[in-house]
Order: structure tokens, then sequence, then C-alpha cells
């Protein structure tokens, strides 16, 4: 199999089969597109098979950034589209140490152990930097990595957070058409990556450990609004006694921060990953509060806005790089950067001026068709 340019052999990706391209699987995978000679078609099918190499691939299509690829993504995306939204999606947050990967492994072997099917996602804009918060990781997750009944994928490096975001989530809507029922995202516990993880999941887990008496402080209220279950890791042995105690100030925390009739109450818990003991209450708790949103019809409206929030976010993104796309707008925003920094220009006079640049840009576009 020779490597192959971007937007070469077009005609060739509808011509392999999919058991040709596995044989291939082991072909060194350097600098070639994505896509690597799978058509749509075969791409297609080959998740909704749950062939896990074609899973796989399908998520470095996703992952992309070459045009061919991105393009292929998204007939693959949408061809899909029909059979995704089968999962309870649980986002898992929390500062790095507090034992996320464990947690993961360690309820995620439960559940494979129970009959589900575990995909494990990351959010990890740091993960350039760090090495990867899944890979790094793999040996925390040293079970579910080698499980055939979980599919274990590292945050898509580089790039804004949103976009990573945006992988992660498209990653996880090809996970449900492959027939995964449970699908846990990772993320760090710092900044947007809480909010990106709130808009795709259906159920919110923070993970927090005993401290030296900073358990009211790590309650951030941005945090609160996003959480539906907080968890108190590494109660175990000397430690038990410390997170208990934890658990109880989140809790009056909580109750003075949410007000004392508040429904839509977090629920505080405790638990080890690491001998495993009260993991399985959490997941009863999550399953629980997914149950309610089903019984309430509220999960699908609460999906619709969700989507609601990419489609904005992603309109933003391309509106940026039309902007930058477009010569005559992108040469007024270079202009109206410059003045703005030397003082000669308000900001709100020099919006106008690109603004104006973009409508000449687009009037122009438009008789080009
Ligand atoms: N004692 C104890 N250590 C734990 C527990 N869970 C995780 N750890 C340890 O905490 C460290 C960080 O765990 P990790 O899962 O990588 O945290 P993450 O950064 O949140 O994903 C590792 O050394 C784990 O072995 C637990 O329940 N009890
Ligand atoms: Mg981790």
């Amino acid at each position: 199999m020779t490597n192959r340019a971007p937007g070469e052999g077009e005609a060739s990706r509808f011509g392999i089969s999919v058991a040709k391209a596995r044989a291939c699987a082991g072909a060194s995978a350097t600098a070639r597109p994505a896509r690597m000679n799978l058509s749509i078609d075969d791409f297609a099918r080959g998740v909704l098979a749950a062939d896990r190499a074609v899973l796989g691939r399908a998520i470095s299509l996703i992952e992309s950034t070459l045009p061919a690829d991105e393009a292929i993504a998204q007939q693959v995306l949408e061809r899909l589209l029909p059979s995704t939204g089968h999962s309870l999606r649980i986002g898992l947050t929390g500062t790095p140490g507090a034992g996320k990967s464990t947690f993961i492994d360690s309820l995620g072997t439960m559940l494979t152990e129970r009959g589900h099917r575990i995909a494990v996602l990351a959010i990890d804009p740091t993960s350039r930097v760090s090495g990867g918060s899944i890979l790094g990781d793999r040996t925390r997750m040293s079970r579910l990595s080698n499980n055939p009944h979980a599919f274990v994928r590292p945050s898509p490096s580089g790039g804004t957070l949103g976009g990573i975001a945006r992988k992660t989530r498209e990653a996880m809507l090809v996970c449900e058409a492959a027939g995964f029922d449970i699908v846990l995202i990772e993320t760090v516990g710092v900044g947007q990556s809480e909010t990106a993880i709130a808009d795709m999941s259906d159920v919110v887990v923070a993970l927090s450990i005993p401290g030296a008496g900073d358990e009211l402080q790590g309650i951030k209220r941005g945090l609160l609004e996003l959480v539906d279950v907080l968890v108190v890791n590494k109660a175990e042995g000397d430690n038990a006694a410390k997170a208990r105690t934890a658990a109880a100030e989140y809790t009056a925390a909580l109750r003075v921060m949410r007000g004392e009739g508040d429904r839509s109450r977090v629920a505080v818990l405790t638990c080890s990953a690491l001998t495993g003991d009260g993991v399985w209450q959490v997941f009863e708790e999550v399953r629980s509060r997914y149950a309610s949103l089903r019984a309430s019809g509220s999960l699908e409206p609460r999906r619709r806005n969700q989507d609601r929030h990419w489609l904005r976010s992603l309109l933003h993104e391309r509106l940026d790089r039309l902007l930058l796309d477009l010569p005559g707008a992108r040469s007024a925003f270079t202009d109206a950067e410059a003045a703005v920094l030397e003082g000669r220009t308000p900001p709100v006079v020099a919006v106008e001026r690109v603004i104006n640049a973009l409508r000449t840009d687009l009037r122009g576009e438009s008789r080009g068709y």
C-alpha cells in the first residue's frame, strides 16, 4: 500500500473493501490522509458493524485537519447520525491526580462485566504538553485498555479547546453508532473544558480528593452549575474519615449556595477508585439522574439545547475563518487591529470597518456564482 498525498486518488476511496483495509492495518500510518482509502460507505458500514479498526480510523478521520478528510468526515457523520444518541453520556471532571483515570478503569470494568460496552474519550487542551491525559494514563486504565468491550481513545492533540471539544463530541457520536451504550468523557478540571464537557454529557461527575481544608474553595460557583454528582475519591484506609468530613463540608456548602429547597441538588458521595469501594454507588446515582431526565422528558430537550450551543460555536469558529479567508476583510482586520493597538481608533469603530469590508467581499463572492 502506497502513501497517498491529500486529495490524490479520489476514485480509489470507493474501491477498497473494509476487509482489505483491515489487512493493511499493520502498515505504517505516517503522513497518510486519515481516510486511508476507505470510502464513506466503508466507514459507515464498518462503524455500524462495530469494527474496531474502522472505528479507530473514523475517529482519526474526524480528528484530521486535512480539508479533504474533513469533507469526508462530515459525510460519514451525517450517515451515522440516525444511529447515534442511544448511550448514557457521562462527563467526568476533576483536578489532575484526583483519580479520574483510575475511577474510569474501575467503573468501566464493572460495567463491562455487567454486559455494557464502554467508550472512553477525553478533552484535554494540555495534552500536547502533558503527553495526553489518557494516553499517558494508559497504565492507569490497564484493565480497560485491554478489555474487548471497551474502547479507549486519548484526547485529540493540538488546536483550540473548542476544536478539541468538537472532535471529542463527534468521536462520541461515532462510538454511539458503533453500539457503545455508555460513553465516559474525561477532562482536566481547568477552566472552560468543564463547560465543554457539560455541553456533551447527560450527567456530569466531579471527582475531588480530601485536601487540607480547601474543600469549600474547591467548589466554584460556575462548576456547581454544571455538576450533578460530586465525589470525594481516595476514601479508603486512613483517608476514609477525612473523605467523609470533606463530603459533609461539601454538602453543607452546597446547601448554602443552592438554597435548602433546591430540587436539582448535587449529590455528594465518597469512593475509592483504587479499591472499588463506593464506585458502583456513584454509577447508581448517575443512572438514577439519567433515568429521571428520561422519565421527565428533559433528556431530548437537553441534548437539542446542547446541539444548539454547538451550532453557535461552530458558526462562530467558521465566521472567524471566513473573515481570514476573504482578502478585503482580512486586510481590514489587520488594519483595524493596528489602529486599535496604536490607540488611533476605538474598537467599536474599527469593527464597523471590518464588517463593511466583509460585506464588500461577500457581495463580490456572490456575483461570482
Ligand atoms: N489511595 C488512592 N489512590 C488513588 C485512588 N484513585 C487514584 N489514586 C492514585 O492517584 C494518582 C492519580 O490517579 P489518576 O487516575 O491518574 O488521576 P487523574 O489525573 O484524575 O486521571 C495515581 O497514583 C492513582 O493510583 C484512590 O481511590 N485511592
Ligand atoms: Mg487521567
